[in-house]
């Protein structure tokens, strides 16, 4: 059972609404979906998560189109083989979200030709698993307020404001006004200097769940200083790229809690072992984060947040929470209990609608692989 090709589709799905951070607004999302196929006619599907600019990271969606086509694809090991390609393309410096679009679908690939679901392959145990939402930055709080008991209303038990310099503990406050009780948490992404922590101490009154990323997009030592300085847990997402920032981190005790992407660290064999080390080694736990994913990488968001770590809900929402058509024959939905499951199905479970699929592609790639390599 060899590979016998590799197509990218590099596609922009229009969202439902505006997802706006610190770091900018978004309306259209791209996303290159990568389809590998196999001689016995199975495939597998992964999904590249960068951004339209380098905005959340340093990849965009065409330096991720570039690399793959340059430099991953021709790395490609003979069979669906997720770690021999991760060691042919160790010596590839960084690109981890193109990476993890072709080692997923070598997972997936993997998974559907051994007929067991991917969950189940990497030693998942807790399902269904669960989710919350993340609201993005509004032009009113009264928008905000009205935004969050839509969602709340929809069945969505734990909500993550995107928090900013002029939005941030107005904000909060008024949220916590509203809803006392609800599980909140706010996200900066990176939008803080160490030198605002008195301003940040100023949120350690509303019994937030966490502070995700308040600080440098690369820093691990002045989240360190900040987190003895805050009551609320500290969580990082942009600076843990890969399981090497997840052992510093622990070294020098930067943060309680990390938001796991599988995009953003290089693939599921680099989440599983920044859980190893986070989780199983050093007993913190974990979450799943999200990107804006189609319901193809959200798949592997809910596999992932299958593993015993994740202790906290997972920014995996219901495809109709993005998008007003997924790209997938059955999209995701809210189940009771503010949870999402994943698939039985072989693989990560879910089918590609060939006729969105096309809908949305502006450019496509493709090659054979010759079963020589
Ligand atoms: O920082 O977690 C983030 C979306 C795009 C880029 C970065 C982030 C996010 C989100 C959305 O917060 C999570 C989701 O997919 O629902
Ligand atoms: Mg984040």
């Amino acid at each position: 059972m060899t590979i016998s090709g590799v197509e990218l589709y590099e596609v922009w799905m229009p969202l439902k609404s505006e997802f706006r951070t610190s770091f900018g607004a978004t309306r259209l999302r791209p996303a290159i979906l990568v389809r590998i196929l196999d001689s016995s006619g199975e495939e597998g599907w992964g999904e590249v998560v960068a951004g339209e600019g380098p905005w959340y990271s340093c990849e965009t969606v065409y330096t991720a189109w570039e690399v793959l086509r340059r430099e991953l694809i021709p790395l490609l090991p003979p069979e669906a083989d997720p770690k021999a390609f991760i060691e042919r393309a160790s010596r590839v410096r960084g690109h981890n979200m193109a990476k993890a679009g072709v080692e997923m679908a070598l997972w997936d690939l993997k998974a559907r030709l051994e007929r067991r679901p991917l969950y189940e392959m990497i030693g998942g145990e807790r399902r269904p698993v669960k989710v919350g939402v993340s609201v993005g930055v509004k032009d009113s709080v009264e928008e905000l307020l009205k935004t969050i008991s839509y969602y709340l209303e929809k069945g969505y038990g734990r909500i993550k404001l995107k928090i900013m310099p002029g939005w941030d503990l107005e904000v909060v406050e008024r949220v916590r006004r509203e809803y006392p009780d609800i599980p909140l948490q706010v996200d900066a992404n990176a939008a803080y200097r160490l030198s605002d922590w008195p301003h940040l101490k100023g949120l350690d009154k509303y019994g937030l769940l966490m502070l995700e990323q308040p600080l440098h997009y690369d820093d691990l030592v002045d989240h360190a200083s900040l987190k003895r300085l805050l009551n609320t847990p500290l969580c990082l997402d942009e600076s843990v790229k890969t399981p090497l920032h997840a052992r510093w981190a622990l070294q020098l005790d930067s943060a309680d809690i990390v938001n796991l992407k599988p995009g953003r660290v290089g693939g599921i064999i680099a989440g599983l072992e920044i859980h190893r080390i986070w989780y199983e080694e050093a007993h913190r736990p974990l979450w799943i984060g999200g990107m804006l994913e189609t319901g193809v990488g959200r798949a592997f968001l809910v596999t992932l947040a299958t593993l015993p770590g994740v202790r906290f809900p997972s920014d995996i929402s219901a495809s109709d929470r993005y998008y007003e058509e997924d790209i997938i024959t059955e999209p995701w939905t809210l189940e009771k209990g503010s949870t999402l499951s994943p698939r039985k199905a072989p693989g990560i479970g879910v089918e590609v609608d060939w006729s969105r699929l096309e809908k949305y592609t502006r450019r496509r790639w493709g090659k054979r692989l010759e079963a020589s390599r």
